[in-house]
């Protein structure tokens, strides 16, 4: 489909090029770890979390053996990987179709979550994290706001849409799975070909890990999502199916889209590990095309499309809306996205703000397998962080955060993070300035 962008598009491409963003992106993202394999020890996770039962994962001290190499910043960057569907969705002209491909980005978010049985870093206050892909024409920034609890504010910008929420979880070791309940909205602004802007806004539903005293622990993603497109009065109501006995109705999610008037248009299933598919509404809520996700992983290793698949919504057949990425085997299972997150390559060195996630010493040795480094690096910077609160304590300051300010949203009431609109300009003259005393 064509690149051609509306007014209002080009004045967002426009203001992201003009602010210098993509300054130090220039080289492809890089595509493996210097790690080939990660041999982290392997240690039974009920044997070290049945003495921690009740708690939240703040409030666990784990060896750094249960870590992966990203923070939380990174891991809310991983929602990047599939904007592709939010650039298909602007080229809808169809409002409800728009919000099939939503379903499927939001959806999207969780496959990335198959086979991280392991605690991402946390981070400190007031680190940092941006990604860029001008091949993809988007920029992303995320700020840690708080510690306790820990807060992650975030905001991603394209020609097309703008995506932003707080990244804030609520978790529990309960003795049998450990749930992770995210508590903040997400706010997506899609700027349609037709014209105008349209803002939906969802939460995201709870992620679990389960199996733990079995010994062969899963993450599960459920509950209901309700995407809500606040300027056309269309809802996705989409449901995403609890793992079951034995794995029964693992990873399936379905649901309806129903325009403001209340008429069921579109139904969107599938697999949020696999597949999703969208069709024309004939009276089912979705769970057919989950039937058809089943079948088509059947095939084994066939690429061939079901038969009767169409490949525009046009017909009443049903189309693919989404597919996963491969996932070759990577250390700490990280998929190739996660993969390019961490990397510095040179051209970004004077860009980067000395918060930014890719400074941390320890996440670095951690990436790079040497797991004695990275929990020394970690205690120490933990260390020096408690150190600056006792000093606010005794100073009576409070903390601010940097980029962003908390806001009530004046279409949803919701509280958000509103950036402040500097860390794009601040970013382009710190590194004109370093870029320059180089030469
Ligand atoms: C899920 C997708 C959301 C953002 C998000 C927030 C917290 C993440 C969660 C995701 C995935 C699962 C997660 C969790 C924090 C801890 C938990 C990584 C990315 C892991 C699996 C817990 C490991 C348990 C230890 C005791 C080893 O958009």
């Amino acid at each position: 489909e064509k690149e051609v962008l509306n007014e209002l598009q080009l004045k967002k491409r426009d203001e992201i090029i003009k602010d210098g963003s993509f300054h130090g992106y220039e080289d492809p993202p890089r595509t493996r770890l210097k790690l080939a394999e990660d041999d982290r020890p392997k240690i039974s996770l009920w044997g070290i979390l049945k003495s921690m039962i009740g708690k939240d994962m703040t409030k666990m001290t784990l060896p750094v053996s249960f870590n992966e190499c990203t923070s939380l910043l990174q891991r809310v960057a991983e929602d990047m990987e599939y904007t592709d569907l939010l650039d298909q969705a602007a080229l809808k002209k169809d409002s409800c179709l728009r919000m099939v491909y939503v379903a499927a980005f939001a959806a999207s978010e969780y496959s990335s979550t198959i086979n991280r049985i392991a605690k991402p870093f946390n981070p400190l206050l007031g680190e940092t994290y941006e990604y860029c892909r001008p091949d993809k024409g988007y920029r992303f920034v995320v700020e840690q706001v708080s510690h306790h609890p820990p807060i992650g504010a975030a905001l991603a910008e394209s020609a097309r849409w703008d995506y932003w929420g707080e990244s804030a979880v609520k978790s529990k070791f309960n003795g049998r799975s450990f749930d992770i309940n995210p508590l903040g909205t997400w706010f997506l602004n899609i700027r349609p070909v037709t014209g105008g802007q349209e803002l939906y806004t969802w939460k995201k539903v709870t992620s679990s890990v389960v199996g733990i005293i079995t010994g062969t622990p899963v993450v599960d993603n459920y509950g209901e999502m309700l995407i809500k497109n606040h300027t056309t009065g269309d809802v996705c109501k989409l449901k995403y199916k609890q793992r079951g006995w034995l794995g029964s109705g693992a990873y399936e999610v379905y649901g309806t889209v129903t325009d403001s008037t209340g008429i069921p248009r579109w139904c969107v299933g599938g697999r949020w590990n696999d597949k999703i598919f969208g069709r024309k509404y004939q009276n089912d809520n979705g769970d057919s095309l989950v039937m058809l996700s089943r079948e088509s992983n059947g095939s084994v290793q066939s690429t061939e499309k079901p038969t009767n698949m169409s490949t525009s919504p046009s017909s009443n057949a049903p189309f693919l809306v989404w597919e996963n990425h491969p996932r070759p085997s990577a250390p700490f299972n990280l998929t190739p996205f996660a993969i390019t997150l961490n990397a510095i390559p040179d051209g970004l060195n004077p860009w980067l703000p000395p918060t930014d996630t890719r400074l941390r010493p320890d996440q670095r040795a951690m990436e790079d397998g040497e797991y004695d480094v990275a929990a020394k690096e970690k205690n120490r910077l933990e260390e020096k962080q408690r150190a600056r609160r006792r000093q606010r304590e005794t100073e009576g300051s409070v903390h601010q955060p940097r980029w962003f300010r908390k806001a009530k949203h004046s279409v949803t009431g919701d509280e958000y993070w509103q950036f402040n609109g500097e860390y794009w300009n601040m970013r382009d003259k710190q590194g004109r300035k370093s870029v320059e005393s180089k030469r």
